[in-house]
């Protein structure tokens, strides 16, 4: 008998006895996705429905067992998984996968949290909808963990992130309460909008079973087009003339480093990189970006014809490949969603997730490579992300003949910390779209003014006072 055997025998009445792991490989569940930190679960817990999900909170609440709610754990600040005690419960959403209700004539649908990104673009997409919210991990991650996240991803240029495409959520309370709050309503002015509390809480405030969400009318046509560009500048000048080209028609910008290109070459030989015989140094950066046209094909073309002309003009494209058709606007896009797989491949590495006003980001990525060049020679930086919205991933590769975990273990840290600062001097954030975690808690602290971090502390201790929803993740109390 341990001190938990009562406990897990009451979670194994409510689930089912086959749906709380304590044996085996838990793997899955303990890993980050990066593969760089392991936790230990006491049990992954695997609710089937809202009332189940609340019976589980309310008993480990009474048994003062901490939880840890898991999606398709594709997070990337070590904020789904369980810390190294033994002692918490990872309550894993994934069977909780159902769409309740599609809406046309509201142009909402109701997913459960466990749902795969994938799977609800999909059902969307049949129902002739489009639900934008698009990152590389679609195929695993959930929609729980993108609204538990604030997820952004390559769409967020004319989307947003997923607070904006949520209407409404259905969650269970760190006292193991329902609310119920999937109106679906566009206009709700009753008191506090709860949802924005949970959307980015990251687990720690209570768990998210389900959500209304906003949905769009599927374009009459998506073209996609690849292009080499000869600066960062260049590619700052391209985002302006395609929003003036383009205006909503613009849906996705992302820019990718000639470095960050070639390890996607040299993983995925398969995929066909274009522009490989432009030199880099004529072309350091590459971009895709997409036009979702409400009209014809033959407009989106048009539109698209008119944006390169006047960016060849303007010296700001070497040249651009436009997709003839969706297999080979999917290839282009693979391409950039390669990217992350690629770095895991070629080893572990220092992520940066940071924000910059769209203007300033070639000056700091300038002053930013000399900088980490100049520290720390042979370093490899593979800048790459969702210009379109001021997102860049700036990550950083050990040295080629580098042990890269001996590299991370002692150089980690100062680059964060040259990076960080600058984010600083120029106005960004630490983190635009993977969130805290427990990896950048303690950072939180040194870029939010004690303001702001009591009030997200008064809000963490109103909601969650027995500090058992995910705790350490976020905000240290
Ligand atoms: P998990 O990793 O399981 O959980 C993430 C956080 O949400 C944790 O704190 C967890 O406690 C909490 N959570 C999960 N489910 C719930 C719930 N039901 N209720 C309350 N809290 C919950 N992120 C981006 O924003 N943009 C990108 O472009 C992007 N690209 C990626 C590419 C790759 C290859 C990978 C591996 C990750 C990428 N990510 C990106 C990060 C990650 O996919 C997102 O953060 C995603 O939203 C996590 O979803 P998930 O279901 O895997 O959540
Ligand atoms: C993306 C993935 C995380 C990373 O692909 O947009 O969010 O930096 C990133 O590898
Ligand atoms: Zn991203």
């Amino acid at each position: 008998m341990t001190e938990h055997t009562e406990l897990l025998n009451q979670l194994r009445t409510v689930v089912g006895e086959a749906n709380v792991l304590t044996e085996g490989d838990l793997g899955a569940w303990e890993w980050d996705w990066r593969k760089r930190e392991r936790g230990h679960a006491l049990a992954v817990v695997r609710p089937a429905s809202t009332e189940q999900v609340a019976t589980v909170v309310r008993a480990c609440v009474q048994g003062g067992v901490s939880m840890v709610p898991q999606g398709g754990n594709t997070g990337m600040v070590v904020g789904s998984t369980p810390d190294a005690s033994g002692t918490q419960v990872v309550l894993s959403l994934t069977r909780m996968n159902q769409i309740r209700k599609m809406d046309a004539a509201n142009l909402t649908v109701t997913v459960e949290a466990g749902c795969v990104l994938q799977n609800l673009q999909e059902a969307c997409e049949k129902a002739g909808f489009l639900f934008p919210l698009s990152l590389a991990a679609e195929g695993s991650c959930t929609i729980g963990g993108n609204l538990g996240t604030n997820a952004g991803g390559t769409q967020v240029v004319r989307y947003g992130n997923t607070r904006e495409l949520c209407l409404g959520l259905e969650v269970v309370t760190a006292q193991g309460e329902i609310w119920s709050g999937l109106t679906g309503l566009r206009k709700d002015n009753t008191g506090y909008d709860l949802r924005h509390l949970f959307i980015g809480s990251e687990g720690t405030l209570g768990v998210i079973t389900a959500a209304t969400m906003k949905l769009y009318p599927l374009p009459a046509s998506t073209l996609t087009t690849f292009a080499a560009v000869p600066s960062l500048d260049a590619a700052v000048q391209l985002l302006g003339l395609a929003h003036q080209h383009l205006s909503s028609g613009l849906t996705g910008f992302e820019v990718m480093g000639r470095f960050a290109l070639s390890l996607v070459v040299k993983h995925f030989p398969q995929q066909r990189v274009p522009f490989q015989e432009i030199r880099e140094s004529d072309a350091p950066y590459c971009v895709v970006l997409e036009n979702s046209d409400h009209d014809s094909e033959a407009h989106a073309r048009a539109q698209f014809e008119k944006l390169l002309e006047s960016a060849i003009e303007a010296g700001c494209v070497l040249d651009a490949v436009v997709a003839e058709n969706i297999a080979q606007a999917r290839q282009l896009w693979h391409i950039r969603e390669s990217i992350p797989l690629a770095q895991a491949q070629e080893g572990l590495n220092i992520k940066h997730d940071i924000s910059i006003a769209v203007s300033r980001i070639p000056q700091f990525v300038a002053d930013m490579d000399a900088a980490l060049e100049a520290a720390f020679p042979g370093v490899r930086l593979v800048n790459y992300g969702h210009l379109g919205d001021g997102n860049l991933h700036y990550n950083v590769q050990a040295p080629s003949n580098a042990d890269a975990e001996e590299f991370l273990k002692t150089k980690e840290k100062p680059i964060n910390a040259l990076v960080y600062a600058s984010v600083d001097q120029y106005n960004g954030s630490i983190s635009a779209e993977h969130g805290i975690g427990s990896l950048k808690r303690e950072k939180l602290q040194e870029h939010k003014s004690p303001v702001a971090l009591g009030l997200m502390r008064s809000i963490k201790l109103a909601l969650d006072p027995q500090n058992l929803m995910n705790p350490g993740r976020v905000i240290r109390l």
